[in-house]
């Protein structure tokens, strides 16, 4: 890896210029400072927040379905909404609870090292992190500091060699109590979830190490502070070196499953980071790099109880934004895009397990909100697996939320071939397909099967007879498509484990009556059943190109949608779309999945200068990592794609990249893919697959039928 390093030639002036480092388990936050080190801290679980009683369904909501239902099927959007707005919601605060039941995720306190006698300032200043050690270290006269999370001793690790006598260590957080005897910090507090922090540290000739690791009650009937001190314990054990090494080789092997190779790479790492990205049009070498990172930051935020939330793993607030929770309705999703094609599928665990959390939440939603069997989420959860619909229709009228996720499990089984993750979740996929089967509903005006009343996430139309805002319809486009994914994956499931589900006839029955895509009177894919006007054309979320990607419902094979899904996006760019991070990822991998490398390129660097912050976080603003992930996503997916049924190499290369070369992409069917190219054309690549596997392989134009393997080497 060319392209492993961020660095600086000064202190982080803010928490957006610090440098994450984590575990999947623990999260640091570096700032750097010369004369104090301040180093913010997290551990996935510090939530506030409790299980939800189930109270914040209401059941006043399937008391006025049929009336809800009736004003949209008669066109009286208005009257529908006012009636929504009031009984298509959560009772009570709902996600907005932050201070209560829903809670937020929040920082598990800071660490300061206070070194006597120096400036705040001084010449020879670096600050690094190198991506495929896990390290981050400042370097300055006299002094070395490294900084690392061992995922194996779940411990973090600060060396500071050249460290002078009088070195100070302070922790700090709101509401806890802190004992220190001088060798150890012991943390404890509620949250009200119980949770420790123990920082223990030795100076000797000059060398300070602090092993600090910290854990909640979530989960576990353990104490905390005993399971912190046996994981200290076993560290301190180990050694520093010892952890240091581990963590290197960790995220040497996580990384080095992927190698990408970009113009220009490795040609401006003597430019410090920040002055970079202000250039970022004229470095292809940072793409690279942002590929790495985004790598990096999945490593270093999934790997423990929970997925990685709407910042990850890092998050310096109480009151988080958003309570940097688990908005299902674009941002969870997009964590995960990359995780099969970079090769890193048990990153995917903890997401499956939050799944497992709505289905199991879901049932009561289902029953209470909508009188239905099954399970449904809405449109965000949080680590108690929350699924009410939200206190306002406009983002929480989205129940197709759930089964969306669900997309993660096919994905899985399609990348690996391995049944066993199908049949682990088939009462998961069953319970989303028990409740659409029977919460749809025939719309007396064209005689398909919709959800209604529901919305597109977040976006609103203009009522047709008195033009006030609204949301609720009959079947929006996201919906329809989700759904149709779920039934088709679902019966897919079933035929992949031989099994006889006597839910397949109502499946294929009901994937028979759903509306189709429709093309629009501006040749644009239309997000709501009818024509009507949009409020704002410029919305960041675009939800109905689902069909576009994550999934394969509009391709080249669907020539009439494929146009009609860029002019969608055109028009969306057009009245300024793409205005948060997340928003402009997404359209990073629609311009792929249309093979249009330069609109993908051309976005890619508009996320760069326009959405990242000056430590490669995305910025939604504020911070929201989604956009990382989903960054990363596009650039694999301008370089391979297997959606489609054919491996195709480079189908969205930009003219940016004439050459480069990548290894170790995976594509469905569970293929290994490398390729080099030199002007734009695959001069060498590689395919391994397992021996009986067919397969189809598109490049420089042709198609090729292939079993297993295939090699081409043309240099
Ligand atoms: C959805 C998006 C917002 C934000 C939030 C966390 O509500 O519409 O832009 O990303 O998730």
């Amino acid at each position: 890896m060319k392209e492993n390093r961020l660095w600086y030639d000064q202190p982080a002036k803010d928490w957006n210029e610090a440098l994450p480092l984590g575990n999947g388990r623990l999260g640091m936050m570096v700032y750097g400072g010369v004369a104090e080190e301040r180093v913010q801290l997290n551990e996935e679980t510090f939530w506030s927040g409790w299980e939800d009683d189930g109270s914040s369904d209401d059941p006043e909501t399937l008391a006025h379905l049929d009336e809800m239902r009736r004003l949209v099927f008669e066109g009286r959007y208005s009257e529908a909404q006012q009636l929504c707005n009031r009984y298509l919601v959560c009772r009570g605060p709902g996600h907005s609870d932050v201070q209560g039941a829903f809670g937020s995720y929040q920082t598990a306190g800071e660490l300061f090292i206070t070194f006597p006698h120096f400036k705040k300032k001084t010449a020879g200043y670096v600050r690094d992190l190198r991506l495929d050690e896990g390290r981050a270290t400042v370097t300055l006269p006299g002094m070395t500091r490294e900084f690392f999370v061992s995922f194996r001793y779940n411990t973090a690790v600060i060396r500071v060699t050249g460290c002078p006598e009088g070195t100070a260590l302070r922790y700090e957080r709101e509401n806890c109590r802190v004992e220190d005897d001088g060798e150890e910090i012991r943390v404890a507090g509620n949250l009200p979830l119980a949770y420790a922090l123990r920082i223990r540290r030795t100076l000797r000739d000059g060398v300070l190490t602090v092993f600090l690791t910290a854990t909640t009650a979530y989960g576990t009937d353990r104490d905390p502070m005993a399971v912190c001190g046996e994981t200290l314990d076993a560290a301190q054990e180990a050694g520093a070196d010892a952890l240091r090494e581990e963590t290197r080789a960790y995220f040497s092997d996580m990384l080095g499953r992927v190698s990408l190779t970009l113009p220009g790479s490795g040609g401006r790492a003597e430019v410090p980071t920040d002055r970079r990205l202000k250039e970022a049009a004229k470095d292809p070498g940072l793409a690279e790099l942002y590929f790495n990172f985004g790598r990096y930051l999945l490593v270093g935020s999934s790997r423990g109880k929970l997925p990685a939330n709407l910042q990850g793993i890092w998050c310096k607030d109480y009151e988080a934004p958003w309570s940097a929770d688990y908005h299902i309705n674009i941002n969870i999703q997009m964590n995960y895009w990359f995780a099969e094609t970079c090769n890193l599928p048990e990153l995917i665990d903890p997401f499956f397990g939050l799944i497992r959390l709505i289905a199991a939440h879901g049932e009561h939603t289902a029953r209470v909100a909508y009188g239905c069997p099954g399970w449904v989420a809405h449109f965000t959860t949080n680590p108690w697996g929350y699924t009410a619909l939200g206190q306002n229709p406009v983002y929480g009228a989205f129940p197709t939320a759930g089964a969306w996720c669900l997309r993660h499990i096919k994905e899985r089984w399609l990348f690996s071939g391995d049944t066993a993750v199908l049949r682990e979740f088939y009462p998961v996929i069953s319970g989303a397909s028990e409740f659409f089967l029977s919460y749809l509903v025939r719309d007396p005006r064209t005689g398909y099967l919709v959800t209604a009343p529901a919305g597109s996430p977040e976006n609103s139309f203009l009522s047709p007879t008195d033009g006030s805002r609204v949301n609720v319809c009959a079947g929006p486009t996201m919906d329809i498509s989700i759904i149709r994914e779920l039934f088709e994956f679902h019966l897919a499931a079933a035929k992949a484990l031989q099994k006889d589900d006597p839910l397949a006839p109502r499946l294929r029955e009901a994937l028979s009556q759903l509306p189709p895509l429709r093309i629009g009177k501006y040749g644009q894919i239309m997000e709501w059943p009818e024509e009507f006007e949009e409020a704002e054309p410029g919305h960041r979320h675009m939800s109905h190109l689902y069909g576009l990607y994550p999934a394969a419902e509009i391709t080249a094979s669907t020539p009439a949608l494929f146009e009609a899904a860029r002019k969608t996006i055109e028009r969306r760019l057009a009245h300024g779309g793409g205005h948060t991070g997340w928003s402009r990822a997404w359209i990073v991998n629609f311009f792929a999945r249309l093979a249009d490398g330069n609109a993908a390129h051309e976005n890619l660097v508009a996320l760069f200068t326009k959405s990242t912050l000056n430590n490669l976080f995305d910025n939604h603003p504020p911070f929201q990592i989604d956009g990382n992930f989903g960054g990363t996503a596009g650039i694999a997916e301008m370089l391979l794609q297997s959606h489609d049924g054919v491996i195709d190499l480079l189908p969205a290369l930009p003219e940016a990249w004439p050459e480069g070369s990548f290894e170790g992409l995976m594509a469905r069917g569970g293929f290994r893919v490398s390729a080099a190219w030199r002007n734009g054309r695959v001069i060498r690549c590689r395919v391994e697959g397992k021996d009986d596997a067919p397969f189809r392989l598109r490049f420089n134009g042709q198609t090729t039928e292939a079993v297993g393997r295939f090699a081409y080497d043309a240099t």
